[in-house]
């Protein structure tokens, strides 16, 4: 893909695309948002605890990747990654279930936010480890070449942090070397933690440094889901049918604190309110509208159901059960003793 087609993209108009598959994309970044906003609210509330890291702001990511992906293809994402799991289809209550570290979550209760899991959707997880889920998706993309799992796709996840980690690199060789059929998502949202790319990165386009390992690669308006999706489908086109890998840098920003503990001094709330202008939800519904193709009510309605939807999920998640502490220690490896 190329810079010219990218540019090409950007010109994606929501006539073309149609009513009923644009309101898909806003209900998906709507499930989104009301669901990591109540995240934060029961965060306030204690009810879920640990580590909370919200995407409000990002929603176009997944959204955008997620419906060109098949049921037999592996996800691996990082520890922002509730959007994505909900759009893979993995249900709201076992999410929020996760959240409050009940039995009946996706991963059991004993990963949190961070490590939603999923076998049945191929989803390998939430990683808390920067950079941690690329060589675990390369090992995904080497089992599929050498089982075989023919024309499978191994979509990771990752934020432009990672690029400063050895993993990143490694990963990024060994899957050209292999001809491996991964699909490497960089969520470039500016910061890690409260680093600034431009401070810690001599080069920040970073689609050279995935170039240099021959990698073919796109960038593209990460705010703007019509763009992120038609740039994901050539995408994943490109590795299903070459079964070789492919790097796509989307420029997208979170709106809130990196988790639930920053006092977010890295950068200025001129800054915040300035991509707030670019939100992908807003920016999306006031063009269908000025295209005639919604109306408020329309908005209105998927905006009752998402919120209808994290309601039972909260009340299921309420009424799930804690793990016996007799269970404590199941799935627990212990060395042999000598
Ligand atoms: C190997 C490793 N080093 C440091 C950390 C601490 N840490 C957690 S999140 C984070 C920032 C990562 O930023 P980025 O990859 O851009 O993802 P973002 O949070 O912006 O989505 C850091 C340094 C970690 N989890 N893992
Ligand atoms: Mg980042």
């Amino acid at each position: 893909m190329t810079r010219a087609d990218l540019a090409a993209q950007a010109a994606i108009d929501v006539g073309a695309c149609g009513r009923e598959f644009c309101l898909a994309r806003v209900r998906d970044m709507l499930r989104i948002r009301r669901l990591e906003e109540r995240c934060a609210q029961l965060y306030g509330e204690g009810k879920i605890r640990g580590f909370l890291h919200l995407a409000i702001g990002e929603e176009a990511v997944a959204a955008g990747v997620m419906p060109n992906l098949h049921p037999e293809d592996n996800i691996v994402a990082t520890y922002r990654e509730h959007g994505h799991a909900l759009l893979r289809g993995i249900s709201m209550n076992a999410i929020m279930a996760e959240m409050f570290g009940k039995q009946e979550g996706c991963s059991r209760g004993r990963g949190g936010s961070m490590h939603l899991f999923d076998r049945a959707t191929r989803f390998f997880g939430g990683n808390a480890i920067v950079g941690g889920g690329l060589p675990l998706a390369v090992g995904l993309a080497l089992a599929d070449k050498l089982l075989p799992r023919q024309d499978c796709v191994t979509a990771c996840f990752f934020g432009e942090g990672a690029v400063a980690e050895g993993a990143f690199h490694e990963s990024l060789n060994l899957a050209m070397l292999w001809r491996l059929p991964v699909l490497f998502i960089c969520e470039n949202n500016l910061y890690a933690m409260g680093t600034a790319l431009a401070r810690s990165q001599s080069q920040i386009d970073l689609t050279k440094k995935a170039a240099s390992y021959g990698l073919p690669t796109g960038h593209i308006n990460g705010m703007n889901v019509l763009a992120v999706h038609d740039a994901a489908r050539q995408a994943v086109d490109f590795v299903r049918g070459q079964q070789a890998p492919f790097f796509l840098e989307l420029h997208t920003y979170r709106f809130r604190a990196h988790s639930m503990f920053d006092a977010e001094s890295y950068r200025d709330k001129a800054e915040v309110e300035r991509w707030k202008q670019h939100g992908p939800i807003h920016t999306l519904t006031d063009k269908l509208k000025a295209a005639g193709l919604i109306d408020e009510a329309d908005f209105q309605r998927l905006d009752r159901e998402a919120e209808a939807e994290v309601d039972a999920a909260v009340a299921f998640a309420e009424a799930g059960s804690w793990e016996p502490v007799e269970q404590l220690c199941a799935d627990v490896l212990t060395p042999a003793p000598a």
